[in-house]
């Protein structure tokens, strides 16, 4: 996967040479590179911001220095024969970033990060963006409901979310297959040695051998943890996909199927 960073602040983005990712660009799995969007200003100041029409409080970027940079970086080496950028523009005001996005980018060949500063990017950039031939599609992408102060540790998250699951980047890809968001649920608590630890022991059952007895403590360790400080994701779990021992964990924690196929909790279901 190649992936570009447009940024005017490009020393965020070196922490994407650290680590499995470091790697994952030095066994060529990724390649990365950052541009600094005042390379394409035109002026003595190199100004990439000027108030919003309409007024309002706060700066935005101007949209020519965004243009020529994408002219630039859209124009270089393609990924691939026919490969065509996706891009992607963080910001809170984009669709919500999870692992189901996160899995679907892992399948382009090549990424760009329009990273915003100040109120944002005039809202023509992304419409020009999304009528160009080297363009596959424009995605506004938040990473959380809260405000950051540009798209550049945005785009760290989304590189580093994405670049794990490249075939080739974990050490072992069995990881990918239990974490946390995986198949809907949070990830189960680890525990490694010593077994007793400030007199907190380790679970028995981890310590039994008995492979059956321990998939089915993760598993309801699972679906306690999501109930707990996860319900939404219990509210979109399908109990098709829940086998018996499945449906008695949630019950335990107030769960239970609801008419239209989906878990309510067991108040709500009463009250229909
Ligand atoms: Cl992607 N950008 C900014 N500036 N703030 C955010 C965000 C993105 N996601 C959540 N907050």
């Amino acid at each position: 996967m190649r992936i570009d960073v447009i940024t005017i602040f490009p020393a965020y983005t070196e922490p994407l040479r650290l680590s499995l990712l470091g790697k994952a660009e030095r066994t060529g799995a990724v390649q990365i590179a950052t541009h600094d969007l005042r390379d394409w200003t035109t002026d003595v100041h190199r100004t990439v911001d000027d108030t919003p029409y309409g007024g309002g409080a706060g700066m935005l970027m101007r949209p020519e220095p965004w243009g020529a940079a994408l002219d630039d970086v859209l124009a270089g080496e393609p990924a691939g024969p026919g490969a065509r950028a996706r891009l992607i523009v963080p910001t809170p005001a984009g669709r919500p970033f999870d692992q189901a996005l996160a899995a679907e980018l892992a399948g382009a060949p090549w990424l760009v990060f329009a990273c915003g500063r100040y109120e944002g990017i005039d809202a023509r950039v992304a419409e020009h963006a999304g009528n160009r031939p080297e363009v596959s599609g424009v995605d506004e992408i938040s990473i959380g409901d809260y405000v950051l102060s540009g798209g550049e540790v945005a785009a760290l998250v989304i590189v580093e979310a994405v670049s794990r699951l490249l075939p080739g980047v974990l050490g072992n890809p069995d990881s990918l297959v239990e974490e946390s968001h995986a198949a809907g649920l949070l990830e189960y608590p680890g525990y490694t040695k010593p077994a007793l630890w400030r007199e907190l022991p380790v679970p028995d059952v981890l310590r039994s051998g008995d492979h059956g007895a321990i998939a089915r403590w993760r598993r309801d360790a699972s679906l306690a943890r999501t109930a707990r400080v996860r319900p939404d994701l219990i509210g979109r779990l399908s109990p098709a996909q829940c086998d018996a021992k499945d449906r008695a964990a949630l019950a335990a924690q107030g769960w239970t199927p609801g008419p239209d196929g989906r878990f309510l909790p067991v108040d709500e279901a009463v009250a229909d």
